[in-house]
């Protein structure tokens, strides 16, 4: 490929001076690269072939047993000073960062190759879509990035002579976390990341790019970078609806994605658009649209069966990348959660002798697959559309076993997105630390959020005030737990029904009860024609408990101290807004 962008080449000669690779590399994206790095990737142990037969174009790849997921106390935010990265980021002065990371980089690639990797994250041709480049060591990374974005010429193209591009430099050094650092520096337009091969801390693209850099250059031009699925869902008279879901890493934003309508409920189609990450910008008519800056889907495999996710399930069949799955004698991967019965004898996701007896997992419960989204076969006639598609709702979901209702409407867009801002769920093991800790997460972004949460917030309140026909937005739980400790709503496709009372809302009708939280649906608006769910599980789902949401107020308002003056008044006044109705309902005990 021809290099073109002078800023572009000087950066790489710095890099390769700092590195010192044995060679520089030059990805055009093309199949016959592919196939070149898949066949050295085979030679390394890189990757191992799948059964070619049954599972054409599949290849696992078992990573480091220490690199398996997001290690966000090794993740930092670069900004001149720590009021601008904010009290939910780590942070490290920028100088000090790139003096320790230089030092980990110096020499780092001696004896590999160096890969140069431009990518387009978004549709070509779309106003929404921006430039980056990774530079990696790893051709793991390069596969993977190739599925994930649209790579090579193409980016090169968009780029051109002397277009902006985020500079993505990746090694993965010793892949020890001892010397593993993800560090973006939002004013330069630059993720330094060492230490890790795994997705989110090394295909820079996902997270570091789409979500901590664009979110930043979402505050700066006026639009944002989310942490959602986007879905296109088709009622039975033929009408196109449009949602977005955001919910923590591991919390269903893939099956979701995929949704597969129940049969007691035909008529209805889904359509996948995105299942991570949506930019959305206001449209000339007042909309607010949403494009998917993801080519592939990086899927959590552990629970992907016919059951669950049928469609995932049969995207994952060709072409695709799984990490750390495990490995039956017919070369083909099982894990938890698959449709078939566990192996009498199988490998693990570290290559270790595995048996149903054993007390570990066969599959890491972070193993994930990488697909083309153009397998997928729900997939969107029209999900490259460069324009994007107009968001009708957005829901916002977290994993509560108690408090939340199933869903509630939030009275306008400042209180969704006071709604969104006081999400909190339980933890899950996309990212490293304990299992089911009870976290803040607001809009599902703590991890994400490139720049001082306050500032955030704020950029969703001066979003919304320039839409003229804002989306919607729903609070959903899918994971309540009755006094068995069981989940009350049966979840995965029959989600529907609770999308339906979304969209029931946004035309105008759908019945609602105004309770001091939102609004909840009545009994008999949930659609429950084909399921067996009891009156007493519905009221239990649809339960608002004005004592235990006294509680939750005072845990909104201790996280909402932590910022300070920087607090928008728009969510500050939701916090009292919401204070003042539960506490002056009559059925708010007090004494809790
Ligand atoms: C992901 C995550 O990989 O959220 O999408 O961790
Ligand atoms: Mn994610």
């Amino acid at each position: 490929m021809e290099q073109q962008h002078a800023g572009l080449k000087k950066w790489v000669d710095e890099v390769a001076a700092l590195t010192k690779p044995d060679r520089v590399v030059w990805c055009d994206g093309s199949e016959a690269e592919r196939d070149r790095l898949t066949k050295e990737c085979l030679a390394t142990g890189e990757l191992i072939a799948l059964n070619q037969e049954k599972l054409p174009g599949c290849y696992l790849h078992r990573s480091a047993a220490h690199d398996v997921a997001r290690t966000e106390h090794l993740t930092f935010t670069c900004t001149p000073t720590q009021e601008e990265t904010g009290p939910t980021n780590n942070w490290m002065a920028p100088a000090e960062a790139r003096a320790k990371l230089s030092k980990l980089y110096d020499g780092a690639m001696k004896g590999r190759t160096m890969y140069v990797v431009p990518f387009l994250m978004g549709p070509v041709g779309s106003s929404f879509s921006k430039v980056g480049v990774e530079i990696t060591d790893s051709k793991y990374v390069v596969l993977n990035m190739r599925i994930m974005t649209r790579m090579g010429k193409v980016a090169m193209d968009t780029l051109g002579k002397g277009g902006e591009f985020t500079k993505c430099l990746h090694s993965i050094g010793d892949l020890s976390p001892e010397r593993r650092f993800i560090c973006h520096f939002p004013q330069d337009n630059e993720v330094w990341s060492v230490g890790s091969g795994y997705g989110g801390n090394a295909l820079l693209g996902k997270k570091c790019m789409a979500l901590r850099i664009a979110s930043y250059l979402g505050k700066k031009e006026g639009w944002l970078a989310e942490h959602m699925l986007i879905l296109g869902l088709q009622d039975p008279q033929g009408k196109m609806h449009y949602i977005t879901g955001a919910f923590p890493s591991a919390c269903g934003k893939t099956n979701l994605a995929m949704l597969d309508p129940p049969k007691s409920m035909p008529g209805w189609k889904a359509f996948t658009y995105g299942d991570d990450i949506a930019w959305l910008r206001p449209g000339a008519d007042g909309r607010l649209y949403a494009v998917n800056p993801e080519a592939g889907f990086f899927g959590v495999v552990p629970g992907t069966g016919t059951k669950t996710n049928p469609a995932a399930f049969r995207m994952i069949q060709k072409n695709t990348i799984f990490t750390n799955v495990a490995l039956r004698e017919d070369g083909t991967p099982w894990w938890e959660g698959h449709d078939d019965p566990p192996p009498a004898k199988a490998l693990d996701w570290q290559g270790r002798p595995w048996t149903p007896e054993s007390t570990e997992k066969a599959a890491h419960p972070n193993s994930r697959f990488t697909t083309p989204a153009a397998q997928c076969e729900t997939i969107a006639p029209d999900w490259e559309n460069p324009n994007g598609v107009p968001i009708e709702a957005m829901l916002f979901g977290a994993r509560r076993a108690r408090v939340v209702p199933l869903v509630y409407q939030s009275r306008s867009w400042q209180h969704g997105t006071f709604l969104a801002a006081t999400l909190s769920s339980e933890t899950t093991a996309a990212a490293t630390g304990k299992v089911g800790v009870l976290r803040r997460d607001p809009m599902a972004m703590l991890p994400f959020v490139g720049y001082n949460t306050a500032d955030y917030w704020q950029n969703w309140l001066d979003v919304g005030g320039k839409l003229k026909h804002p989306p919607k937005i729903f609070r959903v739980n899918w994971f309540r737990t009755g006094e068995n400790g069981k989940f009350l709503w049966p979840g995965f496709g029959e989600n529907l029904r609770v999308v339906k009372w979304v969209l029931e809302r946004v035309a105008g009708h759908g019945e609602a009860v105004e309770t001091a939280i939102g609004y909840v649906p009545t009994k008999n608006a949930i659609d429950r024609s084909g399921i067996d769910l009891s009156d007493q599980a519905l009221e239990q789902l649809l339960r608002v408990d004005l004592p235990e949401w006294g509680e939750a107020i005072g845990s909104q308002e201790e996280f909402f101290a932590k910022f300070g003056a920087r607090l928008p008044a728009g969510i500050r006044d939701e916090h009292a807004g919401l204070r003042a109705r539960v506490t002056s309902a009559p059925d708010y005990n007090v004494d809790h």
